[in-house]
């Protein structure tokens, strides 16, 4: 699929601020794949359609993750958490993308997974690090994200674990999975 299409496809599922949002993760995406040798073509497309499913209603998303046979842990934690791999689903089903490799990179772009492929990492700490992002510790990952992949990785991780922690939220397990894998190696 063309980028113009996929933009004109998720431009109508996204509010004007998700959508510049989602411009900055193609960018951002793009570059980190030309540094660390991943497919820059794949990386786009994944980073474009990355957080389609944001603004569905909960009830759909809920009932995506009954049927398709998604980990019913998500429903005991924040619906957040929903809108990756439910995204990766209505995106194959709604916009044809068929791509195992992007539809994977999008269903882990929230909480990550242990053993995260290279395009995979790419999303993921773009996600985290796009222009339009302003957030404490940010401006750090930027930094590393030029140096390792993985230690940007560690970082993103670590800063939203203590995040979620420091406002009484529960940590979805395969955050801290992901986590222990990347620290673990
Ligand atoms: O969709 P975005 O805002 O671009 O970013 P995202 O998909 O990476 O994360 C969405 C939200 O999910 C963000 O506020 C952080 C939160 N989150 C990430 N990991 C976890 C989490 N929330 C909970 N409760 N548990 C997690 O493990
Ligand atoms: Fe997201
Ligand atoms: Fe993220
Ligand atoms: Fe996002």
């Amino acid at each position: 699929m063309k980028r113009e299409e996929a933009l004109f496809l998720v431009k109508k599922q996204l509010t004007e601020h998700r959508y510049q949002h989602t411009l900055g993760v193609m960018e951002t995406a793009v570059h980190l794949a030309k540094v660390y040798g991943a497919d820059a073509a794949k990386a786009e497309l994944a980073a474009i359609f990355h957080d389609y499913a944001k603004f569905r209603p909960k009830e759909e998303m809920k009932q995506v993750i009954l049927t398709q046979n998604m980990s019913k842990d998500l429903l005991i934690h924040h619906s957040e958490l929903w809108h990756a791999p439910v995204g990766a689903y209505l995106v194959q089903l709604e916009a044809g993308v068929s791509d195992e490799e992007v539809l994977d990179a999008i269903r882990y772009h929230t909480s990550g997974r242990p053993g995260m492929t290279l395009l995979e990492k790419v999303i993921y700490v773009a996600d985290y690090i796009e222009p339009n992002r302003q957030f404490p510790g940010v401006e750090q990952v930027r930094e590393l994200a030029e140096k390792s992949l993985d230690q940007a990785m560690v970082k993103a991780l670590q800063n939203t674990i203590i995040f979620l922690m420091k406002k009484n939220q529960a940590v979805y397990p395969v955050t801290i999975e992901t986590y222990n894998s990347l620290v673990l190696n």
